[in-house]
């Protein structure tokens, strides 16, 4: 079977401000559907009290959106407000099927099993995942709310995409429910080895909800074989290579590492008003020698006190001296409800406030810490300034930040380091590679970074350049796709 429109993903683009539209559309019939936890818009109230859809931030919008947009498809998912779902609607060329979650379903499923049971456990239990029979139960609801409407909106013979560990039972659910179509389940987070995935009291109903996809995708081949191996030892199934037999069908677990619109990053970057402001900003950091910077959503897994610690080691060593050298740390808000989440956000202030107490000056602080989230002109402007990026995660599936600074380095200044667990580690094999876990390493990696010869750091740059223009969002997707119908 072939996709009803073909992909052409430049044709799709939608701008940063979607108005939602034409209250009424049902989605019905939809030959591409998208289904994730999150729709891709947040309802926003303007200051004369009016409401409006606006896009969304984040890795999975950002991913996503370009593909469904323009092509009559349909994206199922929550609006992000707990209580009655709005009706469906047409946004930026997609009819938008909000599913409605109940206050309690949102603590249980979303932040509960979602974010305090799955995020930890296939991040390698960085933190102790909780285990809660309610938490289950209320996955197990929310997962058949969401089969149950997009078998409502499928077109005979669809293609359904499915996004991420909020909906790994959806699978195995719409198949039962439409045989007709071939599904697809895309994993953003890694997903781990045999040995840690089997603590999950609900290990089978997770394996078999996922193996009612058709192909089912991780970021990395590692992760790809867990899943395969999984299904063999667990189930009993056989496999070989990246194919499962299953109830009469072949399933297949790839890699498709994710990327991001590299073009469209770097043509921002590259914008005069960009560079002058990437210019302002260090003079408004006291031109410094060296700026080193660290973007992420505030997350236990993104070892954000991995390069404080580092950063505090090196001043109290003397290696490097404020306010020569400078660190800017921009932490996006993040699950504030889930306790580890609350308990990191204050330790990290904690040690920014110490570093700044010992080594700042009045008017001239060590580390300047962003607690928002900043839009991307500021953001292109801040990779455009930064000497040193620092990305340090513990596990992370991909790492998009790391992408679009190489991208956003058309200059070919700069230098990334990088943590080997974090997916683009496999791709951007010239950044200074460090393991988290090791301060001895990450420090002697940021001092590499930060005197690095100008000519080794540009070569490093043009190669993860060179890399990343021929494996951008639209490859990324597109080889999903076609994958995706070769099995259909
Ligand atoms: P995330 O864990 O959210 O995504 P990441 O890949 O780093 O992580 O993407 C974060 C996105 O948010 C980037 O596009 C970044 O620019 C943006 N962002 C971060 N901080 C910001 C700030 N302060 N202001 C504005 N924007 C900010 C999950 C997985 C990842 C995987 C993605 C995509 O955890 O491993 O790469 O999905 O699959």
């Amino acid at each position: 079977m072939r996709l009803a429109l073909p992909f052409t993903p430049a044709l799709s683009r939608v701008g940063g401000g979607m108005a939602g539209t034409a209250a009424g559309h049902t989605g019905a019939d939809s030959p591409v559907v998208v289904v994730a936890n999150r729709l891709p818009v947040d309802q926003v109230t303007d200051p004369d009290g009016t409401t409006r859809w606006q896009r969304s931030p984040g890795g999975l919008v950002t991913a996503l959106e370009p593909f469904v947009a323009g092509r009559g498809g349909a994206w199922v998912g929550w609006s992000g407000s707990a209580g009655e779902a709005p009706e469906p609607f047409e946004s930026g060329g997609m009819s938008l099927i909000p599913v409605p979650l109940a206050e309690e379903e949102v603590d249980r499923y979303y932040e509960g099993m979602s974010n305090a049971s799955l995020w930890p456990l296939y991040h390698d239990v960085v933190e102790k995942p909780e285990y809660h029979r309610h938490w289950w139960d209320t996955y197990v609801q929310v997962n058949k709310r969401f089969a149950e409407r997009t078998a409502e909106v499928a077109g005979e013979g669809a293609i359904v995409w499915v996004h991420d560990y909020q909906l790994q039972l959806v699978p195995a659910m719409l198949r039962q429910r439409r045989p007709d179509l071939t599904i697809g389940f895309f994993l953003h987070i890694p997903f781990p080895p045999y040995e840690l995935f089997t603590q999950l009291p609900w290990r089978s109903a997770v394996v078999e909800g996922l193996l009612g996809a058709d192909l089912v995708g991780f970021q990395r081949p590692a992760a790809a074989a867990n899943f395969v191996q999984l299904a063999r030892r667990l189930h009993d199934l056989p496999a070989r290579g990246s194919t499962i037999e299953y109830d009469g069908r072949t399933v297949t677990a790839r890699a498709f590492p994710i990327s991001i619109d590299v073009k469209a990053f770097e043509e921002l970057a590259g914008r005069p008003d960009v560079v002058k402001r990437a210019e302002e900003m260090r003079t408004e950091l006291g031109n410094p020698q060296k700026m080193i910077l660290g973007v992420d959503r505030l997350d236990y897994t993104k070892g954000i006190a991995v390069r404080l610690n580092a950063f505090q080691e090196l001043l109290e060593e003397g290696v490097v001296e404020v306010p020569d050298t400078v660190m800017v740390q921009v932490a996006t808000p993040s699950r504030e409800r889930v306790e580890h989440y609350v308990h990191m956000r204050e330790t990290i202030e904690q040690q920014v406030g110490h570093i700044n107490g010992v080594f700042g000056t009045l008017g001239g602080p060590a580390v300047h810490y962003i607690n928002q989230s900043v839009p991307r002109e500021e953001l292109a402007a801040l990779y455009r300034a930064a000497d040193v990026m620092l990305v340090t995660p513990y596990r992370d599936g991909m790492n998009l930040v790391a992408k679009e600074y190489v991208a956003a380095r058309s200059d070919l200044g700069g230098t990334l380091v990088l943590s080997e667990f974090a997916g683009a580690a496999a791709e951007l094999k010239q950044a200074f590679l460090v393991n988290p876990h090791d301060i001895a390493g990450v420090k002697n990696q940021l001092v590499r970074a930060l005197r690095v010869d100008p000519a080794d750091a540009a070569k490093r740059m043009r190669a993860m350049r060179r890399h990343l223009a021929r494996n951008d969002l639209d490859h990324w997707a597109s080889s999903f796709f076609d994958a995706l119908q070769a099995q259909a």
